[in-house]
């Protein structure tokens, strides 16, 4: 039996389609048309994003060595260097996710800075 054709499916997994004129060549009766017969793994690395928080002049900076500390995983050294990069330069990198972690940091931040009325706006871009 030859195994000719190649699809991705939405999981990233590659399946063999076998040809349309793909005949029962082993005589085991099971072949079909575009019937897809065996999944083999190929991961594909998930693309990277940057989780970036903007200055403003308003958010006090204890509140945002706070954000990166609980979101991040950053120690007092750390947070207080991103947050004086991010205080000087107006935007700065807090880490590098998959999509799905990135969007989620994002959204904490985001909500907990709503909730303290702190106007801190924090966004993902594309490594
Ligand atoms: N610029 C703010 C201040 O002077 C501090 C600040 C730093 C705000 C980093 C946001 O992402 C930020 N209080």
């Amino acid at each position: 039996m030859m195994l000719s054709n190649y699809s991705l499916t939405s999981a990233g997994m590659c399946v063999e389609i076998r040809a349309a004129d793909d005949a029962d060549r082993d005589g085991g009766g099971r072949d079909q048309l575009g019937v897809a017969t065996k999944t083999r793994a190929k991961p594909k690395k998930p693309s990277q994003f940057k989780v970036l928080m903007l200055n403003d002049d308003y958010t006090p900076m204890e509140f945002v060595v706070i954000c990166l500390k609980r979101f991040f995983a950053m120690d007092m050294e750390q947070a207080t260097r991103v947050m004086l990069h991010v205080h000087q330069k107006g935007v700065g990198v807090c880490g590098i996710f998959p999509y799905e972690i990135a969007e989620t940091k994002v959204n904490q931040v985001m909500d907990f800075a709503r909730q303290n009325q702190h106007p801190l706006q924090c966004t993902l871009e594309k490594a």
